[in-house]
């Protein structure tokens, strides 16, 4: 993309409603922009990394086995009333009529909606088990949004439904949720902890919350500081391996790691004393195991091998898309702007043109940007006609992790400045060389979605 024809609109004042760092710079960089309260519209560039994230999600969903589909935001109240939520919700749904005066909502969540289709088509054992899911918007009527796509009403949110015919059946699926946002989150560039949580307003016994390390995150953790050193990595995984998930549940779960909601002062008090941490973290992920209390009151059965007719074993499992921009800006970032991780940066590598009005330079710029393109990466090519200074401001803000500058001395010695965001270190080096390098470090980092 050249910057010339995109449409970046950045700032260079801190707007004065944004409390957080990641809010902060999102509007700084154009990537949102508030409509009302908790609602946002993504600009171009908010909206590329939400996509990116979102194919991340994807990738990983269907790599686990998982199934996606598609469901409505706006449902019918006579769902909710089935399963006994619409009237628990309380004010954090958002209620309205249609013409015809009937009670209609927009999801918050979907566990009706999933159950309500899987009754309607599967009656057997043998079409288990079953996991779908969707990335879709969703609103919550939230008291106080708040740091922008961090707690937002309208927000979106990657959600999955799994039937299982036992209980055991079911505890496997969790473990291949868990496992699967490990590898979803370290791709992104994050360090998420699954901690021991409370099921809240969705029910069930077993829950973990992943939570992102940040000091504007709203929940307070506890965990053993040896938690930080697991990394999931490379490893390969059958996800249809029982025992293997449930190796890499225990490995991740067996230490201390709580939200408030759930600490114990005394089992806290069990681990080391230099290993006790007590910090504050953003909530990426959550996920339940609910047993049969959606199936039992919504009808959502199989038939067993000996033909009784059983309650399928059920839970669902979050991923918040929209709030993970908001994350891994709160993770990676300095005092000039954003620091994007490889695996989601919105641009692969910038091309920095210190002097657009000469012809070497633009010839140079446009060969290396060709380049790029005949590879498969994305470049943003910062073609405007304005100061260096300017340009240099920008590129830091927005936060590509990789820039390269080319400037009328270098090309005299046939060389162009590549400079990595993170370290701020530079080298120079021929063009080609450039390329290569920067087609190595993106050859892991492919996204292709669905
Ligand atoms: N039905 C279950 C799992 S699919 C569910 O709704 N879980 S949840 O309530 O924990 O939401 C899943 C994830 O959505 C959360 O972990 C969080 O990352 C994200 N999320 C929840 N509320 C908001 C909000 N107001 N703004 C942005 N993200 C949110």
């Amino acid at each position: 993309m050249r910057l010339s024809r995109y449409f970046l609109p950045t700032m260079k004042e801190t707007p004065s409603e944004a409390q957080i760092v990641s809010h902060r710079y999102m509007l700084r960089a154009g990537m949102i922009k508030q409509s009302s309260a908790g609602i946002y519209s993504w600009l171009p560039m908010g909206f590329k990394v939400l996509r990116k994230l979102e194919n991340i999600v994807h990738e990983e969903q269907i790599r686990a086995g998982h199934v996606p589909m598609l469901m409505p935001t706006l449902q019918s109240a006579d769902l909710w009333r089935e399963s006994g939520r619409y009237d628990g919700y309380g004010e954090e749904m958002l209620r309205m009529q249609d013409r015809h005066g009937r009670d209609m909502l927009f999801s918050p969540t979907a566990e009706e909606m999933f159950t309500d289709v899987f009754r309607a088509h599967v009656n057997s054992y043998k079409d288990l088990p079953l996991t779908l899911y969707q990335i879709q918007w969703k609103f919550r009527d939230e008291i106080r949004p708040r740091f922008g796509v961090m707690r937002g009403r309208e927000f979106f949110m990657k959600d999955g439904y799994n039937f299982d015919l036992t209980k055991e059946d079911a505890l496997h699926a969790y473990n291949r949720h868990l496992v699967s946002y490990l590898r979803t989150y370290e791709r992104m560039g994050l360090q998420a902890i699954p901690m021991r949580a409370d099921s809240g307003p969705i029910g069930g016994d077993y829950t973990h919350e992943f939570l992102v390390l940040a000091e504007t995150g709203e929940s307070e953790v506890f965990y053993d500081s040896q938690i930080t050193d697991l990394k999931f990595g490379d490893r390969a995984i059958d996800y249809d391996d029982v025992a293997q998930c449930q190796a890499v549940l225990e490995e991740f779960t067996s230490r201390y790691a709580r939200t408030d909601e759930t600490h114990e002062a005394d089992e806290f008090a069990k681990v080391p004393e230099d290993r006790q941490r007590v910090a504050r973290g953003i909530e990426v992920g959550q996920i339940f195991y609910f047993g049969t209390q959606y199936s039992e009151s919504m009808g959502a059965s199989v038939q067993d091998s000996e033909g009784n007719k059983v309650p399928v074993h059920m839970g669902s499992h979050g991923i918040g898309v929209s709030r993970l921009l908001g994350a891994i800006i709160e993770a990676s970032h300095d005092d000039k702007g954003i620091i994007w991780p490889e695996g989601v940066t919105p641009f692969h590598v910038g091309i920095l043109n210190m002097r657009a009005k000469d012809e070497a330079c633009t010839e140079a710029c446009d060969a290396l940007y060709d380049s790029f393109k005949a590879i498969g990466l994305d470049p943003l090519y910062d073609d405007r006609d304005t100061g260096a200074g300017a340009k240099f401001a920008d590129m830091d803000l927005i936060g590509l992790p990789w820039r390269i500058t080319v400037g009328p001395r270098g090309l005299k010695n046939g060389v162009v400045e590549l400079t990595c965001r993170r370290t701020g270190e530079s080298e120079e080096m021929p063009d080609a060389q450039a390329v290569e390098k920067i087609s190595q470090i993106y050859a892991k980092h492919r996204v292709t979605g669905l």
